[in-house]
């Protein structure tokens, strides 16, 4: 389905592939995002069939908003948007439409409206996984947008589209190429390639989105030709401010960079026996003077352990190599944290280094991107899936999303794309929704899942209730199914090897990667508690005892935390066991009734999307199927016990 032009997908941020920079408000009204520019702060619309300027007016509220910001007012049949700069001003464009889609009547002469959206976060981040070959790393929605055949690709058009549906949920940066950065990939600090990405940079710049660029850490060395990349070294870091000198010249506003070092075979300060924070602060130093920040990935760990090592805990990884260097970054140095301490499982606990570090600040990084979680073959709603992160507890009083804000812990919100060159842009046509959410969820972390899900689903299918119904409904359970058949109670990296779809109980079980589940004939499960691997310990003490306790550890996370027995009672009295089975068996079962219930839309959706979704849900059932009965095999093997209800588990 790459590159099918259809107007079937019509989605939130306009009306499918629009191919004109333009608001479409009603039919015969446009406002192009240029003129929104040049009136620059309000936008006075007084006329449900198009709309007129008011150039005299000296909006007074909008020195107040912030740069982002907007507020929408509407009074006596008209409308004002106001914004804190031109980003304000077209995320309240956008807003204004999704508002009008969604019902709100702004011109009726009695319903007063007054809204104002302040983004919680400053930097709101996408990081694509883009090689430049055209490939995209853990990429399921089609080629890369941005890059083929080593080259940069300038396709105006649909990177115009795409800068304009990532405005309208907000985005404001995004990194083009992938972490793992190429050999090729590590010129684009170069004029080789600068001049290209400046070219997409200006169509992200009418859109409000600022440019980052990955970038290697050995380039001192490989593309500078200096004897060393060691952070420490003069002739180093006077190579990074030339090349930042370089970069500027093209892109003035680039947002930073980002740096992925000592991490799967990728060179880093450890290797010269440097710390992370030398690294770091080497190149956010050649980016201070241009205004840039520095994202720098903590997901540091060691991917060559010994399985018979049970005293190395991968989870521990990332605070062990960063929690003690707190204060000893540059200000313009962001660590950029995934939100669990493993890798982008369906269920984590959250990272401890989240929050831990007062004098440094963080970014924290989800995956929309399909890696774990169905390869945009199954159905699974990040909605879900990032609120439960945002909501988790950092401390007795706190979540996460009270620690996230301009002036707090986490100042910027980061995820892997999972875009592509598919007319969907991200390849399952309802995992449009993951986008979309993650953008909202950016602006305000404490928006929860369930209206995003419905926005979305009108936004895109429009108002008949059975279809909002049921589409909501699927997204709205997807989560918790694909969690009950892939990775029920902390259970994770039960995955095919290299590709992570499908399931392979013992895949990684006595690999170098440091995923271990220990399943054995009576217990299974890993003992993190400070009685065990000491994981526990990196949290405050509330958050530490409280995953300890097996009272009030959360069950979906128990066999991450604890190494528990198959006859365990559970809350509800079931055994361990008997949940293994139970679980493994609904969630397969709850994909039978997603694939009944989207049947029923047979007529009532665009074609196209009916049949791309259908095929993909049948592929999603195989996978469901394959999953039960691979992994209540497994567990049936090692205790002959059989399922309490007679289903059919395989001997
Ligand atoms: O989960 C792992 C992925 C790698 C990825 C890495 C990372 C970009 O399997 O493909 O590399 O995470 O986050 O750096």
């Amino acid at each position: 389905m790459a590159d099918k032009d259809s107007s079937a997908y019509s989605a939130w941020f306009g009306t499918g592939r629009l191919r004109k920079p333009s608001f479409k408000l009603s039919a015969d009204a446009e406002l192009s995002p240029l003129f929104a520019k040049e009136l620059s702060r309000a936008i006075i619309i007084d006329d449900p069939k198009g709309i007129s300027l008011d150039l005299s007016l000296q909006p007074s509220g909008s020195d107040a908003l912030t740069p982002g910001s907007y507020n929408i007012t509407s009074w006596d049949g008209r409308v004002m948007i106001l914004g804190g700069d031109y980003s304000g001003l077209l995320y309240g464009v956008f807003d204004f439409v999704r508002r009008l889609r969604l019902g709100v009547d702004f011109l009726s002469a009695t319903e007063r409206n007054d809204v104002t959206v302040q983004p919680v976060v400053q930097h709101r981040a996408l990081n694509h996984w883009d090689n430049m070959d055209g490939s995209i790393e853990r990429g399921y929605a089609g080629r890369s947008l941005f890059f083929e055949g080593g080259d940069i690709v300038f396709d105006k058009e649909r990177l115009t589209d795409y800068a304009r549906l990532l405005a309208s949920v907000g985005i404001n940066e995004i990194c083009l190429n992938n972490v793992n950065v190429s050999p090729r990939a590590a010129l684009l600090i170069t004029d080789l390639l600068l001049p290209d990405l400046a070219k997409i940079a200006g169509i992200f710049r009418e859109y409000g989105v600022r440019l980052l660029i990955a970038v290697e850490f050995s380039s001192p060395l490989t593309i500078g030709h200096l004897p060393t990349c060691d952070p420490l070294d003069d002739k180093v870091s006077e190579w990074w401010r030339r090349q930042a000198d370089v970069v500027y010249s093209y892109i003035p506003d680039l947002a930073g960079f980002l740096v992925k070092a000592d991490s799967e075979f990728r060179i880093g300060p450890a290797a010269l026996g440097r710390t992370q924070a030398d690294g770091a602060n080497v190149i956010a130093g050649a980016l201070a003077q241009h205004g840039g920040v520095l994202y720098w990935r903590c997901f540091v760990y060691n991917c060559e352990q010994d399985w018979r090592d049970a005293k190395t805990d991968r989870p521990m990884s990332a605070y062990n190599h960063f929690h003690a260097l707190d204060g000893h970054f540059a200000e313009n140095v962001i660590l950029q944290v995934k939100n669990g301490p493993v890798d982008f499982q369906v269920r984590e606990p959250l990272s401890p280094l989240l929050g831990a570090m007062k004098q440094t600040k963080e970014a924290l990084e989800f995956q929309i991107a399909g890696e774990y979680t169905g390869h945009e073959i199954d159905v699974y709603s990040d909605a879900v899936a990032f609120s439960d992160v945002l909501n988790s507890p950092v401390d007795e009083n706190k979540q996460l999303a009270d620690i996230i804000g301009a002036d707090k812990d986490i100042i910027a919100v980061v995820a892997v794309a999972g875009v592509g060159r598919e007319t969907s842009w991200t390849g399952h046509p309802l995992e449009q929704l993951n986008l979309f959410a993650f953008g909202h969820l950016a602006i305000n972390p404490r928006v929860s899942a369930a209206p995003l899900t419905t926005a979305w689903a009108r936004l895109t299918f429009g108002d008949d209730k059975n279809v909002i119904e049921t589409v909501t409904n699927i997204l709205a359970v997807s989560r918790g199914a694909y969690e009950q058949y892939v990775s029920p109670l902390g259970l994770g990296f039960m995955v095919n090897i290299g590709h992570h779809y499908g399931p392979s109980p013992e895949g990684y079980e006595f690999m170098k990667w440091g995923t271990y589940h220990r399943a054995n004939h009576d217990s299974v499960g890993v003992d993190r508690t400070t009685k065990g691997t000491g994981y526990t310990g990196q949290y405050p003490a509330y958050i530490r005892d409280f995953y300890e306790n097996l009272d009030t550890c959360p069950e979906n996370l128990l066999l991450f935390f604890h190494r528990v027995r198959y006859d365990y009672v559970m809350h509800d009295g079931r055994t361990l066991l008997q949940r293994i089975y139970d679980d493994h068996f609904e969630g397969a079962e709850k994909v039978g009734e997603f694939v009944e219930k989207w049947h029923s839309l047979r007529g009532l959706v665009p074609e196209d999307i009916f049949i791309d979704v259908e095929a993909r849900l049948k592929k999603q059932q195989q996978n469901a199927n394959e999953w039960r009965d691979v992994i209540n095999t497994y567990f049936y093997r090692f205790t002959g016990i059989k399922d309490a209800r007679g289903r059919k588990i395989y001997d």
